[in-house]
């Protein structure tokens, strides 16, 4: 299962393409706006968030909400579309009053992408660089995060640090287990601890003083998978690989980390390594997961705990230097109207970005034709993994 988008951030709407859909999945158009209406929301939103109301409008690949095995297609308008219908005309000559795009922002994709393709509008790589995108992606994760709940597997994300403003956690791969949905959702920046939620209110709101931009981390957790799921014998096998490059193809996130991650690499083997034990009723299990529920490129079964990072938004209101690039004099970075901070948002693109590479594993090992014979599939496995821990 794959995922294509398409669309600029102003142009009239963005399209997402799933392929590799199995028939007769269950699909709400409820859930995907809900998903859609979570990217949107967090403390730190800038004004774009207040003209947009995200929602999906399905163009093929199900009927009567049910899958057919058949590409699922999708559109997301950008409402801010009426606004720039002039300045984003897919033909026509452009308005005589057109303002190009001449000053890069550091930290952006504006100077590289220009250089890169020969344009002397930065405004012809912002719009597809920006992380507008994201709403295609989270809309198309409603496939699979459908497809991981039909077979017990739920993702979830929430936010640890904003800035220097941090959840203090003891034992945060334990906590991982527990953390509760509802705890995650009612605070506005996704974070389960109210006092940290507090606190990084604060350090946003000093950013917007500042006219500064923050980043942060947040995790990812995923519960009910079972083990064995992903490869060990080629490196694009590896859920590994697989799932930090889909978590690094997220705009502005710069690291990423599973279970104890760079932690491990200060501990001897014997403090990081989850020793393998038997329990009469799960079958195998293991001692810790300090290896975040991956195993050479494997799930564990227990759950995956993937952290990452976040840099902060590179369109800041108090601009950076940079090159005019028309007189080529030194000058002031755009600025355009930002977010202060979409940690909280990152969480939920990862979310679908994990989803996606899931549900391709589970597809690889289950067959991919229709649910009932993957969901057969699948109990037959746990069936034979219980009989072989006796
Ligand atoms: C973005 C700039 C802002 C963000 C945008 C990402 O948009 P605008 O230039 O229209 O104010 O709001 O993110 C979204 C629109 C979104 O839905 O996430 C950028 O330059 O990356």
């Amino acid at each position: 299962m794959r995922y294509f988008t398409a669309g600029e951030s102003h142009g009239p709407e963005l399209t997402a393409i799933v392929e590799g859909v199995p028939a007769g999945l269950r699909v709400s158009e409820e859930q995907i706006n809900a998903d859609l209406a979570r990217r949107q929301s967090g403390y730190g939103r800038g004004g774009r968030q207040k003209i947009e109301r995200d929602t999906v409008r399905v163009t093929g690949g199900i009927r009567f909400g049910r899958t057919l095995g058949s590409p699922v297609s999708m559109v997301v308008r950008n409402r801010d579309w009426e606004n720039w219908e002039q300045r984003m005309a897919p033909f026509g000559e452009p308005p005589a009053d057109l303002m190009r795009e001449v000053t890069p922002r550091p930290g952006h994709a504006d100077l590289l992408g220009v250089l890169k393709t020969d344009t002397d509008d930065c405004r012809n790589i912002l719009e597809r660089a920006s992380a507008r995108e994201t709403a295609a992606r989270v809309a198309a994760s409603g496939i699979p995060r459908e497809f991981l709940a039909e077979l017990g597997v739920e993702v979830l994300s929430y936010v640890i640090s904003i800035g220097d403003a941090a959840m203090k956690e003891d034992d945060p791969i334990a906590a991982a287990a527990f953390y509760k949905p509802l705890d995650i959702e009612l605070s506005e920046v996704r974070c389960p601890d109210s006092g940290a939620t507090r606190a990084m209110k604060r350090a946003i709101d000093k950013a917007i003083e500042d006219r500064d931009s923050l980043g942060g981390t947040f995790r990812v957790v995923v519960r009910g998978l079972v083990p064995g799921v992903g490869g060990y014998a080629t490196g694009r096998d590896r859920l590994t690989s697989q799932l930090g490059a889909a978590v690094l193809s997220i705009p502005a996130i710069k690291g990423v980390e599973f279970g104890l991650g760079f932690q491990a690499a200060k501990l001897p083997g014997s403090k990081v390594h989850d020793e393998i034990t038997l329990d009469p009723k799960r079958g195998f299990t293991r001692g810790g997961n300090n290896a975040g529920g991956l195993e050479g490129g494997m799930t564990t079964g227990l759950p995956l705990v993937i952290t990452a990072a976040m840099k902060p938004i590179a369109t800041l209101m108090r601009p950076l230097g940079t090159i005019d690039l028309d007189t080529l004099e030194p000058a002031e970075a755009s600025k355009e109207r930002s977010d202060v901070c979409a940690v909280p948002a990152a969480a939920v693109i990862a979310e679908a970005e994990v989803a996606f590479v899931l549900a391709d594993a589970y597809l690889r090992k289950f067959g991919c034709d229709n649910m009932t014979d993957i969901k057969a599939a699948v109990r037959a496995y746990k069936q034979r993994l219980r009989t072989a821990s006796r």
